[in-house]
């Protein structure tokens, strides 16, 4: 490879490992990468960037040129199609949550009626807190009793039909209010999905403000609904999270290792996997075949929750997924739902790795199905951990390529637990971090979450905007595919913020012990955050609503369904949030307008555009100077640096 085409690869990624990888692969033509297809389908089509081409009906497609067919043949306009479009993707994105979320109460419920023998209540704390939050008697009954009753009432929130769904009860009295008046309250989540569906089938809601306020309220359903009964009841079954140590990047890859990848969202079929691969007859089989030991690694957010519950290593983020393939180090990648390439099949193909789809929802063209059904997770979980080690004899010394990049990290928080730390042991109080920004060591504190991209460097966003925010004193927190980014460039090691953090957030991390950047976990667990705001507001002294706190959130790499309703529930919550690339409604300036300013009239938070990492973290760091002035803060206790 040149000169040239490294400097090119330079500008895809910002992590070595990647690149290392990547490299050697442009050298084979057999490969592509999401890169090389991405390059391909350069010019991307205009009218699907600017969101004003519509399909829905089959007199279209129709597509808005300005002075030649300003409207489709139905006469819908730009400010229409674009918004209509929008929260269709809005739709996708949480039912793709809420299905997850559904599923795993689905497992509750048949552990506690003994279908499902491999899983059990882990958590019972937390069970007992659900149970409040439902308005189910704790009495002193059994445990049996009150998972059951809980795992109802999670369910029937996909399905009521009227009424608000309870979680949103979590949020402060002034949002639940707030929503309440502006007809935003969320009623069950399956039905805000059909309704969006219905109110953007041809010819029924055209109004964009009334299109996008639905859209508002599907998000809702999604982040105080199935997102956090998602996390919330995860916690119930696996355990709620508690703080540990890991490793992270393709470097966990282990040459003397059966190498084996869980990779997707769901952490039903992976925390029994990684029991599987400690069987001690399947290490037998192993050492049998000349492996020294059984490796499990995840990609995505399947990653982030078994690495936040157990402490698997992370091989990599989304746009990893194929070079972990390319390593030629994987005996086995087993797949379920959501962010997995069906470009895998093919990679998989030029190496030796099997490649197993497991999700009774997603088969991949050419690739082996093994269903997984909870009544027989771990048998399946075994066979599937028999099979990788059965292919480590077929590894190719002449395709294989190991960076050495590996980064410790500290993970597992939650919104509990960080403050367990802030809070000392007795009691879990939200008083110092709240005290620390009403000081001023903290200036705030932010979110920064999301996907990767081709269109933009890999990582590259996530990591410059973190170390951005946390050198002016935001304490960060991070989930999904950002955390992995940030994790990699070492950001989640406390003794970073020594180097990288301002002083006032330096201070923090030496005294409690905490990283900068905090992970909290998978997509799903953006509730954590949700639940971490609400308590700030309860703590006291920095206002009456999310929308009052000197907060910020950010998805500067986004690129799936789930990351625009994440957005607008994020926004609908009360929170300025910024992206690097708009949605696709470009087309439509007021659409455009409504959700950068107008928005914000409604529900206190708003989007923000900017592609610059750097400029977009001052474009926060503002947006919380504003909100300490509002609430009468004195001013930061540390110079601001640019
Ligand atoms: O749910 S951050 S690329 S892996 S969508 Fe997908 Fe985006 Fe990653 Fe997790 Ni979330
Ligand atoms: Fe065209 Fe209207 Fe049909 Fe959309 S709904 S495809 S704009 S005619």
């Amino acid at each position: 490879m040149s000169d040239n085409e490294k400097e090119e690869n330079i500008k895809k990624s910002a992590d070595p490992a990647s690149l290392e990888v990547l490299d050697l692969a442009e050298e084979d033509e057999d490969l592509q990468s999401a890169w090389s297809r991405y390059d391909d389908m350069q010019p991307q089509c205009q009218f699907g960037e600017d969101g004003v081409c519509c399909r829905i009906c089959n007199m279209g497609p129709c597509r808005i040129i300005p002075g030649k067919s300003d409207t489709g043949v139905c006469g819908a306009t730009a400010d229409t199609i674009a918004a209509r479009n929008l929260v269709r993707m809005i739709a996708a994105g949480a039912a793709a949550h809420s299905d997850h979320g559904r599923d795993v109460v689905h497992t509750l419920t048949e552990a506690i009626e003994g279908e499902d023998p491999d899983y059990e209540v882990k958590d019972y704390d937390k069970l007992k807190k659900l149970a409040r939050d439902f308005g189910v008697n704790e009495g002193n009954g059994k445990k049996d009793r009150l998972a059951k009753e809980v795992a109802d009432e999670s369910l029937a929130e996909f399905g009521r039909q009227e009424g608000d769904i309870t979680l949103t009860e979590r949020a402060p009295d002034e949002r639940y209010k707030l929503w309440k008046e502006e007809g935003l309250l969320p009623r069950g989540i399956d039905r805000e999905v059909v309704e969006t569906m219905h109110r953007t089938h041809m010819g029924v809601d055209t109004d964009y403000r009334h299109v996008l306020k639905q859209g508002l309220r599907c998000a809702l359903s999604d982040g105080w609904g199935g997102t956090m009964i998602a996390t919330d009841v995860q916690d119930v079954l696996f355990g709620t999270p508690e703080p540990l140590q890991a490793r992270v990047n393709l470097g966990v890859l282990e040459e003397d290792a059966v190498n084996l990848i869980v990779h997707g969202h769901e952490p039903a079929l992976s925390e029994v996997f990684v029991e599987a691969a400690r069987d001690p007859e399947l290490l037998e089989f192993a050492r049998e075949k000349g492996a020294e030991s059984i490796n499990v690694a995840g990609i995505c957010c399947t990653a982030n929750e078994i690495l936040m519950r157990h402490g698997i290593p992370v091989a990599g983020n989304f746009l990893q997924q194929e070079l972990a393939i390319m390593t030629g180090m994987v005996e086995l990648m087993m797949v379920d739902v959501q962010c997995i390439m069906p470009a895998l099949s093919d990679t998989a193909k030029n190496f030796h790795t099997d490649l197993i789809s497991t999700s009774p929802k997603a088969k991949f063209p050419g690739v082996e199905h093994k269903e997984f059904s909870e009544k027989n997770a771990l048998e399946t979980a075994k066979e599937i951990v028999k099979k990788g080690i059965d292919n480590f004899d077929n590894r190719n010394p002449e395709k294989q390529t190991l960076p050495d990049q590996k980064e410790d990290l500290i993970g597992g928080f939650t919104s509990e637990s960080v403050f367990d730390f802030l809070g000392g042991t007795y009691r879990s109080t939200y008083r110092p971090l709240n005290d620390a920004i009403i000081d001023g060591r903290l200036l705030g504190a932010a979110g920064v979450v999301g996907c990767n991209n081709p269109d933009t460097c890999h990582d590259y966003n996530h990591t410059e905007m973190a170390k951005e925010l946390i050198k002016n004193d935001v304490l960060v927190v991070s989930t999904g595919c950002s955390a992995i980014a940030d994790g990699k460039a070492g950001l989640m090691k406390p003794e970073v913020a020594f180097d990288l953090a301002g002083e006032g957030l330096e201070e923090i991390c030496r005294a409690v012990g905490i990283p900068p950047v905090l992970h909290l976990g998978s997509c799903v667990d953006n509730s954590r955050i949700l639940t971490l705001l609400s308590n700030m507001v309860a703590e006291g002294g920095l206002g009456d609503d999310i929308s009052d706190l000197p907060v910020a959130g950010a998805a500067p790499e986004w690129m799936s369904e789930k990351a625009v309703s994440i957005g607008f529930y994020f926004v609908a919550s009360g929170v300025y949030t910024l992206l690097n690339k708009p949605f696709p409604v470009t087309g439509s300036e007021k659409v455009m307008d409504y959700l950068t300013d107008d928005i914000e009239d409604l529900v206190g938070g708003k989007f923000a555009f900017e592609e610059d990492p750097k400029k977009a973290a001052h474009m926060m760091i503002d947006h919380i100077e504003t909100k300490r002035e509002e609430l009468g803060l004195k001013s930061a206790m540390y110079a601001k640096t640019s």
